[in-house]
């Protein structure tokens, strides 16, 4: 009997550590939304528009690529095909309602969720159903009525081992995909893009410093606006943050006021944005789409309004909508004094595509000519990785 109960005691103990797994598991179901969520939320971020005083795109309420001063005529048909916004799949970016993780877009999520869903969640299920049958045998087989003399037995030497270690050769055989998975969520593939994520009560911005360093300002969508454009309520924004597919986007993330988390389920990334301080995750998705995420830190009344929605796009589209918003592609001539291998279209082709902004193909589709994501970012300074820079550029808020 009392052995029975130490060996519970002992599988119970172990068997919560691998549950702990469960806490990161929890998809950002949109939190109990009350009608309060549709007080206009649009409105703080103008001042932070303006604070990002160089070359501000002119408040671009809905984008406009006529004024870009690319050589192409303002194009109807390529307007649409490059600077729209993609609809979300009901089934991907988003919850769903099922079990389980979202599916996951990025190979550090796929290895994550395969390690959860086919190591861990086993592992914790067969060690409930071995405790639960140890203690149904034990209730049955030791009842007063079948047992009305205990056995005086205290020591069994063999089990002692066994359930010594049992255990911990499962926790060996855990860590090493675990140890595994976290080296390489800490050792990213160089970056091709680097986005700075500010955390704002209640809304984020997203600065591109490999682009010209344009700013967008990113808020919640009214569940009438939201359900208009087919969105997600609560989860859908105004301005998305918009990357290009296959390239490995450094995100640097912080606040502006108190603590916030900046995440998205499908890519397995989330970090917290703390005041005065830089923190760095990264993405790299090959699927085009649109992904939601939010705030994931308690951080005051419109916690739950400050959702994420990153939308991936092919290269071109993604060098149309940075020309939409005033930025420029690195390695585009009028970016570039120094370089001159990045002026030469020859030496340079993907540059030079990049400065030429999208070919308006007789499809209207953007992605068969766009170049590899790979060389996105030649001059991989990263302007932003400055604590400093960080909080003093907040300072003027
Ligand atoms: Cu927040």
């Amino acid at each position: 009997m009392k052995t029975s109960l130490k060996l519970f005691a002992v599988a119970a103990a172990f068997g919560m550590a691998p549950a702990s797994a469960f806490a990161q598991a929890a998809a950002p179901a949109p939190a109990a939304a009350p009608a309060a969520a549709a007080t206009t939320p649009a409105q703080q971020p103008t001042d932070a528009i303006s604070a990002n005083s160089q070359a501000a795109p002119a408040q671009p309420a809905e984008i406009s690529l006529a004024n870009t001063g690319s050589e192409e005529p303002s194009n109807a048909s390529v307007l649409s095909s490059s600077v729209t916004r993609t609809l979300p799949n009901a089934t991907v970016g988003q919850p769903t309602g099922a079990l389980g993780f979202q599916p996951q877009v990025t190979p550090i999520g796929e290895e994550a969720s395969s390690f959860h869903n086919n190591i861990l969640l086993p592992l914790i299920t067969a060690i409930s159903v071995f405790v639960l049958a140890l203690l149904i045998y034990v209730m049955v087989r030791f009842r007063r009525s079948a047992n009305p003399v205990p056995s005086r037995t205290t020591h069994n030497t063999v089990l002692e081992i066994a359930w010594t270690l049992v255990p911990v050769l499962i926790l060996v055989a855990i860590a090493v995909p675990s140890i595994r998975l976290l080296a390489h969520q800490y050792s990213p593939p160089k970056a091709d893009l680097t986005i700075k994520a500010t955390g704002n009560q209640w809304y984020w911005t997203y600065t591109y410093p490999d682009n010209g360093d344009f700013e967008i300002v990113s808020n919640v969508l009214k569940d009438e606006d939201a359900k208009k454009r087919g969105e997600p309520r609560l989860l859908a924004v105004d301005e998305r943050m918009v990357v290009p597919v296959g390239a490995t986007v450094k995100m640097i993330v912080t606040s502006a006021d108190v603590i916030h988390s900046w995440g998205v389920p499908a890519f397995w990334a989330k970090i917290d944005a703390v005041p005065g301080r830089l923190n760095e995750t990264w993405f790299k998705t090959d699927r085009p789409g649109v992904y939601y995420g939010q705030c994931f830190e308690l951080c005051g009344a419109r916690h739950a309004y400050m959702p994420i929605a990153v939308e991936v796009v092919s290269r071109a589209q993604f060098a149309a909508w940075v020309a939409s918003k005033g930025g420029t592609m690195p390695g585009a001539p009028q970016s570039t004094s120094g370089d001159e291998t990045a002026t030469s279209p020859v030496t340079n082709p993907a540059a030079a595509a990049a400065a030429a902004g999208p070919v308006p193909t007789a499809g209207g589709s953007a992605t068969e000519t766009s170049p590899e994501p790979t060389g996105l970012n030649p001059a991989t300074g990263t302007p932003a990785v400055s604590t400093q820079g960080a909080t003093e550029s907040r300072r003027g808020n």
